[in-house]
């Protein structure tokens, strides 16, 4: 219940990082192990806590054949210990498609410039945008109900070290979730590599059946590190840029 004070905790809910926009070409495992456990979707800390968090792919498109590319908002829910919930909107503004569309064909990479209470739950959402056929304005652009919550969701898994990948090829010959996640692959294993304070989200934003062709679970691809401070995030990245 108590907020813990750090140096870092300038502000209690949001100090973010410029984007560093960095291109992560190898992996930012982190060498010191940080204590968490994912359950039912939800990254659940044992410690005061930062966060770093990272698009590693998107790939979702509507029409014919993968049409055209859909916008893809993400939003970062924090459920502090009192009950009380943060949307941390890293990317840009969850309800505005072009603005914050992490759809981009590129990595992005945020830093959280806050400490967070132990025992605080952390879980994704990604909502998925199609266009009415018009501009490319923020109001061009449709919520399709495709709105997916991390918490005890079927439609999305989060991988952690030593996990089986999905095995799911990407719909309309878009790269598979496995090929975004590569650098945390094991090459001999095939299975997960990743830091004891990582996990990543693999979201299905365009179906809801695992039937579909469309059942893909790369139309995001979310990389989420936890560390004990912001400083050491960036270190560890930075070590590996
Ligand atoms: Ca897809
Ligand atoms: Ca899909």
């Amino acid at each position: 219940m108590t907020h813990t004070h750090h140096v870092y905790a300038i502000k209690p809910c949001l100090l973010i990082a410029a984007a560093l926009g960095v291109l992560l070409t190898t992996p930012a495992t982190a060498e010191v192990p940080f204590p968490f456990t994912i359950n039912l979707g939800e990254v659940v800390p044992a410690d005061t806590f930062a966060m770093d968090v990272t698009v590693l792919g998107c790939a979702i498109g509507y029409g014919s054949h993968g049409g055209y590319d859909a916008k893809v908002t993400l939003q970062i829910n924090v459920e502090q210990p009192d009950g009380t919930v943060r949307d941390l909107e890293l990317f840009g503004p969850f309800n505005a498609p072009v603005d914050g569309n992490i759809n981009t064909g590129s990595p992005i990479r945020r830093l959280v410039l806050a400490m967070w209470d132990s025992a605080s739950r952390v879980s994704l959402t990604a909502r998925s945008w199609k266009w009415d056929g018009s501009g490319d304005t923020n109001n061009d652009w449709d919520n399709i109900g495709r709105t997916q919550n991390s918490r005890n969701n079927p439609l999305v898994r989060v991988m952690r070290d030593g996990d089986t990948t999905p095995g799911l090829a990407g719909f309309a010959d878009q790269a598979s979730a496995e090929v975004y996640m590569a650098p945390y692959i094991d090459e001999v294993t095939g299975t997960m590599k990743l830091g004891t304070n990582q996990a990543i989200y693999l979201f299905e934003l365009g179906v809801t059946s695992e039937n579909s062709s469309g059942f893909d679970l790369q139309d995001a691809v979310v990389l989420v590190t936890l560390g004990d401070s912001p400083v050491a995030l960036d270190a560890t990245a930075s070590a590996h840029d």
